[in-house]
């Protein structure tokens, strides 16, 4: 069957988070030739694209999200010829190289930022957010911020800087300030940056908060939500009113007439199912594909670090909604895990007794759906969450911050605790586990961050020696992505929508019909599948048990079934 679709509806991805990957030299860091040295993996698994977190130069403030040069490679990571050669041996296996763009703000030590803060009439003053103190008030004292809104990586969003006496708007950390978009010489850098790294040869972009480069003007006071010290100032920076002027551009600038396969996708917290359809519609040329975030905000209240349990009819809901949403229209991402969520095996899984049996199902039940999977570096091992002790353990900006403030806002230690141990993105910035010797063969020397204690029987040797490890099923379910057109292709739908345990959907593609089964739980269950029996004594095209059969799903058992249908004309 010939279908005319983009190369990127068969691709998977498989996401690097350099820091924490290889470490080629010993000083404990992960780095490029430590990427190049582990292709092999990569190929073995059958990814097609590698996203590389952010390498360039940088104060590392937000390990890398904060860039002080656009152009180069963090010394801590390698050169550009590093990169280069990393390029070429990945093209070599037929992988492509995507980049992180990271330009809604750059680092306050880019030279941009530096000369745009020398002075007001800096011709550069206008590339970044300057604002006066808010009327009435005094500036640098508390209150007097130009808008009330909070960061991402708590306290105020703004910045007072005393040379000048005005602020600097940032909406993560206070060296990441961001850039006025609206200033058409912004955007003609950030084009020209994006063309020079096409020119020398990687394959597109993951695009960091996206929708938050257009802000909407005048900026103003957010609604304070209850209980909270700031003002929510998303409605004024969430999918602005030049989003889609701006993405379309970029794309014009960047893209249009260019040979070769690129891929793009932004990453847009706070998307609707509706605004993606403006955003992938490939009538309208902004991206291919963007990264959402409801289906892992569903165990999550008024903020991240409010845990709420896993209610399986909410994510169904939720993701249903998406494929839905996204069926006729634009295309989705799937993924469970990046470098800023928790391991997705200690999440909705089970990490203790049916650890490989439920990173199996989750796997399936991801890759199974309709749009183009991630995998992130170690979920192909079933990695877990870390055992964190105590703060000390926690590296992450965003955890050090929020246990400060809300420490010092009279929270009970041991609660923040628990809330970063469950949410908090170190768990996922834990070193890859490659086999079981000494830092788990991350480095030779200490790393930054400690390995996982379970690396002993979690690493990547281990897995690749077992038929029936986690590795070798996402390795086959990427396998059937490829082999098995109703995969990439079919329609999708959704069953059993209020059932508590089973995870239940169709695809269908001509005269094919798969089924996906999976049991979210430590009990057997029998789904309440239409024709259930005839699905189970029919083909089982992949499975999480090696025998599965019958009526009755074991404990986290997955499966796809496969049947001929009468072709829909
Ligand atoms: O993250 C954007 C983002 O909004 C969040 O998911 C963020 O990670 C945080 O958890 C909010 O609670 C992107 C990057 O992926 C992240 O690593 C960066 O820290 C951030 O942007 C700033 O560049
Ligand atoms: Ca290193």
């Amino acid at each position: 069957m010939s279908i005319d679709a983009p190369w990127w509806t068969t691709a998977v991805v498989y996401q690097i988070y350099p820091r924490s990957f290889a470490d080629s030299n010993g000083d404990g860091i992960g780095d490029l030739p430590g990427v190049t040295a582990r292709l092999d993996h990569l190929a073995l698994l059958g990814i097609d694209v590698l996203w590389l977190s952010p390498i360039y130069p940088s104060p590392q403030d937000d390990n890398g999200y904060d860039i002080s040069d656009y152009q180069d490679v963090d010394p801590l990571f390698g050169t550009l010829a590093d990169l280069d050669e990393l390029v070429a041996q990945a093209h070599d296996r037929g992988i492509k190289i995507v980049m992180d763009l990271v330009v809604n703000h750059t680092s306050d030590e880019h030279p941009w930022f530096v000369e745009s803060r020398s002075s007001v009439d800096s011709p550069k003053r206008d590339w970044y957010w300057w604002r006066p103190a808010r009327p009435g008030s005094q500036p640098g004292e508390a209150g007097a911020e130009p808008t009330n809104w909070g960061s991402f990586f708590s306290g105020p969003t703004w910045e007072y800087d005393e040379a000048s006496g005005e602020y600097y708007l940032h909406l993560f950390s206070p060296k990441q300030p961001d850039l006025n978009w609206e200033n058409p010489e912004v955007r003609e850098a950030v084009y020209a940056m994006m063309r020079w790294w096409l020119d020398r040869g990687v394959d597109g972009f993951r695009m960091d908060v996206i929708n938050m480069i257009s802000k909407e003007l005048p900026l103003r006071d957010g609604d304070v939500p209850e209980g909270a010290a700031e003002g929510d100032g998303s409605p004024s920076y969430l999918c602005g009113p030049r989003i889609h002027e701006f993405l379309a551009e970029m794309h014009r600038e960047v893209f249009a007439g260019r040979d070769g396969a690129f891929l793009t996708v932004g990453e847009m917290p706070g998307v609707t199912v509706e605004d993606a359809r403006l955003f992938t519609d490939p009538d309208r040329a902004e991206v291919d594909m963007v990264f959402q975030f409801e289906h892992v905000s569903v165990d999550q209240g008024a903020t991240k670090w409010d845990v709420l349990p896993l209610q399986l009819p909410v994510l169904k809901a939720s993701l249903g909604r998406w494929q839905e949403g996204l069926a006729d229209v634009g295309w989705n991402s799937l993924y469970w895990n990046n470098h800023d969520q928790p391991r997705v095996v200690s999440r909705f899984g089970d990490d203790g007794e049916y650890r490989l049996r439920s990173a199996k199902l989750l796997g399936t039940v991801l890759h199974l759906q309709r749009g183009t999977p991630y995998v992130y570096q170690g979920e192909e091992l079933g990695m877990t969450n870390a055992p964190f002790a105590g703060i000390d353990d926690f590296l992450d900006i965003e955890a050090v911050n929020h246990f400060r403030v809300a420490t010092g806002l009279g929270a009970d230690p041991a609660e923040v605790l628990g809330a970063l141990r469950t949410m908090g993105r170190d768990n996922a910035r834990t070193p890859m586990q490659w086999d079981e010797t000494l830092h788990a063969g991350f480095t030779d020397g200490e790393p930054w961050m400690a390995v996982n204690p379970n690396y002993t029987e979690v690493n990547a040797e281990a897995a690749v020696a077992d038929p029936d490890s986690v590795f070798h099923h996402y390795r086959r379910l990427i396998e059937l992505r490829k082999t098995e057109p109703a995969v990439a292709h079919g329609d999708l739908t959704m069953l059993l929508a209020d059932d508590p345990v089973v995870y239940a959907f169709t695809r269908r593609l001509g005269d094919t019909e798969l089924l996906v089964v999976a049991n979210f739980s430590g009990d057997p269950v029998k789904p309440e599948v239409p024709e259930y029996a005839e699905w189970a004594t029919g083909e089982l095209l992949l499975g999480n048990l090696t025998n599965g059969s019958g009526p009755e799903l074991a404990p986290w058992e997955a499966r796809v079934h496969r049947r001929k249908v009468a072709a829909l004309s």
